[in-house]
């Protein structure tokens, strides 16, 4: 069979053979994981081509037999789209990843066929039964698959299209993760287990990849005695690299400094918030703030950069946080930061929760994006949560902060890792403008002083440039 993986974007980032420019934020372009995976597993008798429409148009008259759709809960709705569109023409349509996972019910009725969970097994099952006409509604393994079973993704499949994204050395050593943090998709998906690939198939993969790349593990040191041995294992390679994990990794020297010695540059870290009663809602008091500042210290004096997570709306919060989270993060001096509106995904604990409660406003999956209010908060309106939010993105990213941070950086960190965590932070400002997010913060006076207000109306004009540019500059691709 002919086969199409596509993973979908959402409209305001799409290329589409009209809009053929592909949007300068290559940055936080990365992996093609999902659909590199799926690729490697498919049995060599079948022609796989992929299609990412954040970087390529999506060609609806392709002669293929078979569509393959990956897709998180915020691309449901355009994988929906994608699957309509294709079967209109008379394709086979399947899906895989996230949503079809947690949402299984709702996948199935708008493709022909869905893997829940792991493609290992399931997928070369699903060809089979395509191939054979007797395609089944969903595909499920009995048990989590065995990572030895886990291919060496075909990166050759992304030759075409890899200077659009920051890296498409993404390399995966285990799945999953033993704690169950409320609102994590990751526990509801894998089920508060994690699982690694044998070390050596790992190494392999690595000699493969050039010296700078990123593990996508959401907490690569879950199985503290693997990463120590894989980290040793790493030293001598020369890598440069970055990853997530827990913050958990600052208890453990031994294991700080031979993540640093293994070339880690940079870790995204879900600190989420400086309240213990937040924490303790979400099942995730191990982050204790009390220790935030010895453990970030810790991870600093290792030359490893931070970039934290943080989300707010939770319900301790009320129209004060916005500004009490940019103090703290300043004086945790956090070298970057990745701002999430509390999002009740659908398939996890905190969804059910909230749907009890009848506080699920909003069901557009498109807007389960972490950038929009899609629930009643607690303990303000959701006009403040969203106001607030983008008010704390601006002002974390002002200009002034990101050149402080900077010079902070190369004292604290070291030349390397502060060099990332710039481009990086100038790439959070170049996307928050090119959205327009500028916001208010709730908490201020009504009428906030006249320098604030200059300071706002010089951010809108700026975005609404820069916005203004990015119409009119000429395509690329
Ligand atoms: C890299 C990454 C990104 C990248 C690229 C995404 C991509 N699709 O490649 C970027 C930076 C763009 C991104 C963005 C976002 N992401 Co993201 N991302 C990830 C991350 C860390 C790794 C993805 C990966 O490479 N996985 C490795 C592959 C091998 O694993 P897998 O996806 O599970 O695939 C296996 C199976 O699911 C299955 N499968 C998957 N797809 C398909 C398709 C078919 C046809 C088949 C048969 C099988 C199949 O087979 C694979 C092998 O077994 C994941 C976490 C994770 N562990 O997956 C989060 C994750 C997918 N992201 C998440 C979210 C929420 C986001 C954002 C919405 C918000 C945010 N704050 O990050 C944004 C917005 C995206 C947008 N608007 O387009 C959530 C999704 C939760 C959900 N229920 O939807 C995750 C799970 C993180 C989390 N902690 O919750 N992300
Ligand atoms: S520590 Fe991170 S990956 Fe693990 S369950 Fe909590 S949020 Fe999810």
């Amino acid at each position: 069979m002919k086969i199409l993986l596509v993973l979908p974007a959402v409209e305001y980032l799409r290329v589409t053979k009209a809009a053929r420019r592909v949007p300068r934020r290559a940055m936080l372009r990365f992996s093609v994981l999902p659909l590199t995976t799926v690729a490697a597993l498919t049995p060599p008798e079948h022609q796989v081509t992929l299609c990412d429409e954040n970087v390529e148009p999506l060609d609806f008259d392709a002669d293929v037999d078979l569509v393959g759709v990956t897709f998180m809960t915020a691309l449901a709705p355009r994988a929906y789209e994608i699957a309509a569109e294709f079967r209109a023409r008379g394709k086979l349509v399947v899906g895989g990843g996230y949503h079809p996972t947690l949402c299984p019910d709702e996948a199935a009725q708008h493709l022909d066929a869905i893997v829940v969970g792991d493609a290992e097994g399931a997928w070369p099952r699903l060809l089979a039964d395509a191939a054979a006409g007797r395609l089944q509604r969903v595909y499920r393994n009995e048990a989590p698959c065995d990572l030895a079973d886990a291919p060496i993704p075909r990166r050759d499949l992304t030759a075409r299209t890899a200077r659009h994204y920051v890296t498409v050395n993404a390399v995966q050593t285990g799945r999953g993760c033993r704690h169950g943090c409320r609102y994590c998709s990751i526990a509801a998906f894998h089920g508060r287990t994690h699982r690694t690939r044998p070390l050596d198939h790992v190494l392999a993969e690595l000699r493969e990849v050039p010296r700078d790349f990123m593990f996508v593990d959401d907490n690569l040191i879950a199985d503290p005695a693997y990463a120590r041995a894989l980290f040793r294992a790493m030293a001598p390679m020369g890598k440069r690299w970055v990853s997530q994990c827990a913050i958990e990794i600052a208890d453990d020297p031994e294991l700080l400094r031979l993540a640093r010695d293994a070339g880690c540059r940079g870790l995204f870290i879900g600190i989420e918030t400086a309240s213990q009663e937040n924490l303790a809602a979400m099942d995730k008091g191990f982050n204790n703030p009390a220790r935030y500042h010895q453990r970030l210290a810790a991870i600093r004096r290792h030359g490893i950069g931070v970039v934290a997570g943080i989300i707010v709306g939770l319900d301790a919060d009320d129209p004060t946080v916005f500004a009490r989270t940019l103090r703290f993060l300043q004086a945790q001096r956090i070298d970057a930061l990745q701002l999430n509106i509390m999002t009740p995904l659908p398939g996890t604990p905190l969804f059910d929760e909230m749907e009890r409660q009848g506080r699920v406003t909003d069901r557009d999956w498109a807007r389960y994006d972490f950038r929009h209010c899609v629930f009643a908060p607690a303990r303000m309106t959701a006009a403040q949560l969203q106001d607030g939010a983008d008010w704390l993105y601006a002002q974390f990213y002002r200009l002034d902060r990101i050149l402080v941070r900077f010079v902070r950086g190369i004292f604290t960190i070291g030349w390397l890792p502060a060099l990332l965590a710039l481009k990086l932070n100038l790439t959070y400002r170049y996307d928050n403008r090119c959205e327009g997010i500028v916001g208010r913060n709730p908490a201020a006076a009504e009428s906030p002083p006249l320098w604030q207000r200059l300071g706002e109306r010089l951010a809108t004009w700026g975005s609404t440039l820069t916005r203004w540019r990015l119409r009119r500059a000429p395509a690329s691709s």
